[in-house]
């Protein structure tokens, strides 16, 4: 049997519509909870192979989603060339400087010994019988968003600062550096088992049209066309860009993940590719009919149309489990 995804990204099938969440594996979890509060350094977690499998499995043990996605973090690759990534308790990431000459000449092998315990997570957690017939999604960070955080150091919440581009020649030695490991670190985990790639390019609204080409659309370009030669489909979100049409003619993503603040109907109208995503979290801290009407206006938008289900940004913490089990089943039973 082909998986979900799969059937709905290569094969356009709009018969049934997979359902997976972004940061479904988190933090409005009780389960994840508990582990997390013996866990607090979220950089071991991540690199705890058992229990990040563990973390990865919950909720499909219990909702019965199309797919899993590894519990990692897009920040696990700034960290494995050696720029130092704290998780600070209600404030984000929080990373230290760097030394450029470090990065450009940083060694593939120690780059990959770092990272093993990601990768052997995915391959133990694909075996596992719980992702029999079901997808298991690797990702990284677009260039541009690991750049953001790399030279910001912190979470830009909505801007940056003027004085960002200052240094043309660091930042296109990062984003060098960055094509080079984001390759590596992709092919890793396709080797493992990961058979779908996404890409979150979580600040790609942070700039102007005329800057998209240089940050977004290009080194995004050199990354996907990677992936597609490895013949695994790749999901692309652009979180906050305002013209996905010319997003998806210059990057060529398999399917497009959009998020809250776009017009479904729009998409529908200009995209041909498999879309995935759009429903706004927030919903899910409303009531039943609400999520009810909210998710049954994606999916009769998108009825004739290869469509996967998802938010249009991650589980919020305070969402109650209840709430994902009823919009699961009602995507499922539609
Ligand atoms: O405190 C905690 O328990 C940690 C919370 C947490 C979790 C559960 C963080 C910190 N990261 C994650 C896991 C994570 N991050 C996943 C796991 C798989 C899943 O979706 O279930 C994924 C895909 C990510 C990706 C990620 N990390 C993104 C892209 C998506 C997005 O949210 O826009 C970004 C921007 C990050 C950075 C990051 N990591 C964690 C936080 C709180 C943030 C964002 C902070 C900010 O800059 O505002």
């Amino acid at each position: 049997m082909i998986n979900p995804l799969h059937d709905c990204i290569i094969n356009k099938n709009t018969t049934n519509n997979p359902i997976w969440f972004m940061r479904q594996a988190g933090r409005y979890l009780p389960e994840f909870q508990k582990i997390r509060k013996l866990n607090p350094n979220f950089i071991n977690l991540c690199l705890n192979q058992n229990l990040a499998s563990e973390i990865t499995l919950q909720p499909l043990r219990r909702f019965d989603l199309s797919a899993a996605i590894i519990f990692s973090d897009i920040l696990m690759v700034p960290y494995a060339l050696d720029q130092k990534v704290n998780f600070k308790k209600n404030f984000g990431p929080e990373l230290e400087d760097f030394n450029i000459k470090n990065l450009i000449e940083f060694n593939k092998k120690e780059f990959i010994e770092k990272l093993k315990p990601i990768y052997n997570c995915i391959k133990k957690t694909k075996s596992n019988n719980l992702l029999r017939n079901k997808n298991l999604i690797g990702f990284i960070g677009a260039p541009w968003t690991l750049l953001v955080y790399m030279i910001n150091k912190k979470s830009p919440k909505k801007e940056i600062s003027k004085n960002f581009f200052n240094n043309k020649d660091l930042i296109n030695n990062i984003l060098k550096v960055l094509d080079k490991f984001l390759k590596i670190h992709v092919e890793n985990q396709i080797n493992n088992g990961a058979d779908i790639i996404q890409i979150f390019d979580s600040w790609a609204g942070l700039l102007d049209e005329k800057d998209l080409y240089k940050y977004v659309y290009n080194p995004t370009l050199s990354i996907v066309n990677f992936i597609k030669k490895k013949n695994v489909p790749v999901i692309c979100f652009p979180r906050g860009i305002k013209n996905y049409k010319n997003y998806i003619e210059c990057v060529k993503p398999d399917a497009i993940c959009i998020d809250y603040e776009v017009d479904p109907l729009l998409i529908k109208k200009e995209i041909t590719i498999p879309v995935q995503g759009g429903l706004n979290p927030n919903i899910l801290l409303s009531d039943k009919e609400n999520v009810k009407k909210e998710a049954l206006k994606y999916l009769d938008i998108f009825k004739d149309h290869p469509y996967i289900f998802n938010l249009g940004h991650g589980v919020l913490p305070e969402t109650n489990p209840m709430m994902i089990d009823y919009l699961v089943k009602f995507v499922n039973d539609y």
